[in-house]
């Protein structure tokens, strides 16, 4: 709302000046009028610039992601963090600097610029302090990616496949050997919605199901899959996205470290719910007794980040981070896929 005002109002004052320009063709001279409106105007709009920054951060703020659930997360916001740091400083000193030298070194008469053809040590300086800083960041960021890409398969890790398709998700557990039985895309029939090989001895005891439960401090190491085009495996809050690409497996392995139930007690968590839930009541007083929408309540989602279709949107699943006993006793009173 504050943003679409100030649009406007940035709008209506900017509009006359271009249309002023725009009809005064008497002279291609500058005059010292121009000059100062010129150079007034570039202040002007840095001073808007950098208000637009501000009020964006303080009114969207609340849309970030809260805290990350698992292990590998915590290090890539640290990432993150660093990142936008180095940007927003280089950007608040430079675009600054734009602004201010353009008002300050406006036309006036008589003023020539100064002619530099060459310095050595301004082409050192700026070669050399971009050189230190992006190398930092990107050993830094290297290492994180090794850890997050290349974790350590031999913790025996929960193995869970995820097969994408237009437009939803099937999970998969490995059951009690953890490993998945073959698969293919022929196989699929009825309720073998994921072509699990019959014959395959290794299959019978996977579990197929419709939301992903996953075991608070055990490393999961997800297998995914897709039947139609490429979708995108997307695990917000754990800072976890992998393509799924017909034709072939890929994989990413994260551990949860948050459950769901602690998460709904986080403070930013708690006043997004809250938000939400007032804009639900609002909309429910409007609404007949047949239509009234329920309470939210957070959960941890996988969601697809591919465009890959109309219903693209509606690709999403439940995922539950629980107590390791309460993982196994749901896992255990799913059904297989031998008894299904
Ligand atoms: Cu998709």
């Amino acid at each position: 709302m504050i943003i679409n005002t100030i649009l406007i109002i940035a709008l209506i004052i900017g509009l006359p000046v271009i249309i002023y320009a725009i009809r005064r063709k008497e002279s291609e001279v500058a005059t010292a009028k121009d000059n100062n409106i010129n150079g007034f105007l570039m202040l002007l709009f840095g001073i808007y610039v950098y208000g637009m920054i501000i009020i964006s951060f303080l009114s969207y703020n609340k849309v970030l992601l809260p805290k990350s659930a698992s292990e590998h997360g915590v290090s890539y916001d640290k990432l993150a963090a660093w990142t936008w740091g180095v940007i927003f400083f280089v950007v608040f000193v430079t675009q600054g600097l734009l602004h201010f030298f353009a008002f300050k070194f406006r036309g006036t008469k008589g003023r020539k610029s100064t002619f530099i053809s060459h310095s050595n040590t301004l082409e050192f300086i700026w070669t050399g302090v971009p050189t230190l800083v992006l190398a930092v960041l990107i050993i830094f960021g290297m290492n994180i990616w090794a850890e997050i890409n290349y974790p350590d398969f031999d913790s025996d890790p929960l193995v869970i496949e995820v097969y994408g398709k237009q437009w939803s998700w099937d999970a998969r557990y490995a059951g009690k050997d953890n490993v998945l039985g073959n698969d293919n895309v022929r196989f699929i029939e009825g309720a073998n919605t994921m072509g699990i090989d019959k014959t395959d001895p290794a299959g019978s005891d996977d579990v197929m199901t419709r939301e992903i439960h996953l075991p608070k401090g055990r490393k999961v190491l997800f297998k995914f899959r897709s039947q139609d085009v490429l979708h995108s495996a997307f695990f917000p809050h754990f800072r976890a996205q992998m393509n799924c690409v017909p034709g072939m497996v890929t994989q990413f392995s994260f551990t949860p470290t948050v459950t769901t139930e602690e998460m709904r007690k986080d403070p930013k968590i708690v006043a997004k719910v809250k938000h939400i839930n007032a804009i639900r009541d609002a909309k429910n007083k409007k609404l007949g007794e047949d239509d009234q929408l329920e309470p939210y309540t957070f959960d941890y989602l996988l969601l697809c980040n591919k465009i890959c279709g109309t219903n693209h949107y509606n690709m999403q699943m439940k995922v539950i981070v629980e107590e390791p006993a309460a993982f196994d006793a749901w896992l255990a009173s799913q059904k297989t896929f031998a008894s299904k």
